[in-house]
């Protein structure tokens, strides 16, 4: 696999010193709330500085317009997924996750992204990689940034994907085929432990926050905490200077305590607003990734502070209405487009149950398949 990806990248380099633009095959699929650009390993430079150029040129970064590329001027829209057939026994494919930052030349792969794998099982039985079943066909997926597996089902009748439905997920308009999504052993995914600082509750930069990973570092916080209700709008929240100088400021000092070391040139820790519900949900949230305010909520966003929602003795306690006390935990997580879903299998002590297991809906859609050209002049640099 390694040496096809070499032999692709040189022939890919080829192609750029013969022609004005490469052509490269890339598909875009709207993943869940969030779209981007999904390609073969085997379609990129092997070489990870070239391939890094080469998806910054993909998605027009660094511009606020993204007026030269395929992104859409908001780190919803600026992001790529890389797959290629799985290096693992227990996985059909890989797949890594590339943040593209849309105002600095600077991609990152230190973050999962759950919404963008939702394209990933129909992008891997759309490219061969999988054989779809008839009915629907199960994808156990390697997300390469973190390590662990992540299962989708993705419906297949007659032996192809499925993209139509009846399943409405708020944050994206009109409905689609449902894509349950399944996740086990996301605990400390990226910081090592669920609670990073081995504490429900610390105190930084004056204001208590939880620390939390369950497939996503993020720092939750009280929005009253911060002077602000946690209702407030995207608008609303990102023109809010102060707010985000504040968060920005705990955020950097929360890294080191997270083990995430000095977060300024990271997309992670991500932060959080908590609020009581007000729509019948358990939890109102407003989520900045990490500088702009989520329109809706990451994935793994919401499944991290859906744990912190059941676990007794963290910031959202007060904050949170979690109903049942069973095993099995329903968590609605409001957000800015309306709520968000997330099934909890617990286990151990129920003072401090373990996150078993979490499961999820989202949709996919294939919207484009064809080449992306990039620039001769990317490979110059
Ligand atoms: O948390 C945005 C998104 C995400 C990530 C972000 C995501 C997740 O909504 O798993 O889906 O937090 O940067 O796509």
């Amino acid at each position: 696999m390694a040496e096809e990806a070499m032999v692709a990248g040189r022939e890919t380099q080829q192609r750029a010193q013969t022609r004005r633009q490469t052509r490269i095959p890339c598909m875009m699929m709207r993943g869940g709330t969030s779209k981007g650009a999904y390609f073969m390993a085997s379609d990129l430079p092997a070489d990870t500085a070239t391939r890094d150029r080469v998806l910054l040129a993909v998605m027009g970064s660094p511009d606020p317009r993204q007026i030269d590329g395929m992104g859409g001027a908001d780190p919803l829209t600026s992001k790529v997924a890389i797959v290629s057939p799985s290096s693992r026994e227990d996985a059909d494919v890989d797949y890594l996750f590339v943040q593209v930052v849309v105002n600095e030349a600077r991609v990152d792969v230190g973050q999962n992204c759950g919404n963008i794998l939702a394209g990933v099982g129909p992008f891997a039985i759309e490219r061969g990689l999988v054989a779809a079943q008839e009915g629907t066909t199960r994808v156990a997926i390697h997300m390469v940034n973190t390590g662990q597996i992540a299962v989708a089902t993705v419906l297949t009748p007659g032996g192809c994907v499925s993209y139509e439905g009846e399943t409405r997920i708020d944050g994206v308009p009109g409905c689609a085929a449902p894509i349950p999504l399944e996740f086990r052993d996301t605990a400390g995914s990226t910081c090592g432990a669920l609670l990073p600082t081995g504490h429900l509750i610390d105190t930084v930069d004056g204001v208590e926050v939880t620390c939390i990973d369950n497939g996503m570092p993020l720092v939750i916080l009280r929005a009253r905490d911060l002077g602000r209700t946690g209702y407030e709008s995207r608008e609303q929240l990102d023109a809010d200077a102060d707010l985000k100088t504040r968060v920005e400021a705990i955020r950097l000092a929360a890294g080191p305590l997270m083990n995430l070391g000095d977060v300024s040139a990271r997309t992670v820790p991500k932060m959080c607003l908590v609020a009581e519900p007000r729509n019948g949900g358990a939890i109102a949230t407003r989520s900045f990734i990490p500088h702009r305010c989520h329109a809706s909520i990451g994935v793994l966003g919401a499944v991290s502070v859906a744990s912190a929602a059941v676990l007794p003795g963290t910031v959202c306690e007060g904050v949170a209405q979690i109903d049942s006390d069973g095993a099995s935990k329903r968590v609605q997580v409001e957000h800015p487009t309306g709520e968000f879903t997330v099934e909890l299998t617990l286990g151990g002590d129920p003072g401090r149950p373990d996150v078993l297991s979490a499961a999820l809906l989202r949709t996919a859609r294939w919207l484009f398949d064809g080449v992306v050209a990039i620039p001769a002049s990317v490979w110059r640099n």
